[in-house]
């Protein structure tokens, strides 16, 4: 297995631009994808070979698996940042997962655009370089969906159903609102990387690091459980970016807080 990941986010903070997380709980309930649309099938997934896409400039942003993501509360941030600017034909690339759930990922966009669905049914990696080879085959490392054009002006959110495939209704579901998962922990990291790009880790395990004491999952807050990359645009990520005063903040945090991740072999299978 290849732990060749994350090599760490002091050397990443250059390709870093922004940052996005957690929205207020205000709209939580209306960004939360239907049963109907965790139930639908597959959109089409298309390879690399199709889209172009290269996820090799991703893979570095991957967590080693089992090593929790230090200091992610850096990473919240206003989601309102999560709101495109100007229209685009949105789409979504599996980047890797170090998980051994089979999760589900879906999004929401409100406002110009209203619609939610499903981008990724059973997101199980197969190849040289998945970090959580451990059963099912779906999707190989920048496989992408079409999520439609979406116009500006319009809100977009993600959400993982944690174990879906497997799990269905009774799964839990995780999105970029902390106040809204059952936990109340965030669940999501998110950067904007190579001024096109939203790059989104989730974590798919219930409840504090280590706590397995009634729903907990002993999780290890790897933020690595389903990674994928979002193409907005450069004028949209160019948007995000505008300064504000949060923004700036957080982002100087960031730099001069000169986060390490460690790189270290795995010693043992962790969802
Ligand atoms: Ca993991
Ligand atoms: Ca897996
Ligand atoms: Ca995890």
């Amino acid at each position: 297995m290849n732990n060749k990941f994350f090599a760490g986010l002091l050397a990443a903070t250059a390709a870093i631009t922004g940052v996005i997380s957690q929205a207020s709980s205000a709209t939580a309930a209306a960004l939360s994808p239907s049963d109907a649309v965790w139930d639908s099938v597959q959109p089409t997934v298309l390879n690399k070979a199709q889209t172009g896409f290269n996820d090799a400039p991703f893979q570095p942003f991957v967590q080693a698996e089992g090593i929790v993501l230090a200091k992610s509360k850096q990473f919240k941030l206003d989601p309102t940042k999560l709101k495109l600017k100007y229209d685009y034909n949105v789409s979504a690339f599996f980047i890797n997962e170090g998980a051994g759930y089979r999760n589900q990922l879906a999004f929401t966009s409100k406002g110009a655009t209203n619609t939610s669905a499903l981008l990724f049914k059973d997101i199980s990696c197969e190849g040289t370089g998945c970090v959580g080879g451990w059963g099912g085959n779906a999707l190989k490392m920048g496989d992408g969906v079409s999520m439609g054009q979406i116009l500006g002006g319009s809100q977009l959110d993600f959400s993982l159903r944690a174990d879906g495939l497997n799990r269905g209704a009774g799964a839990n579901v995780f999105g970029t609102q902390t106040a809204m998962n059952e936990d109340g922990l965030q669940h999501v990291v998110a950067y904007a990387v190579n001024n096109r790009y939203l790059l989104l880790g989730f974590e798919d395990l219930y409840g504090q690091k280590n706590a397995s004491d009634g729903k907990n999952e002993n999780s290890d807050r790897d933020f690595n459980d389903t990674v994928f990359a979002i193409d907005i645009g450069e004028d949209n990520i160019r948007a995000l970016k505008v300064p504000e005063p949060s923004v700036g903040l957080s982002l100087l945090g960031l730099g001069a807080a000169g986060i390490v991740l460690r790189r270290r072999r795995q010693s043992s299978i962790v969802k």
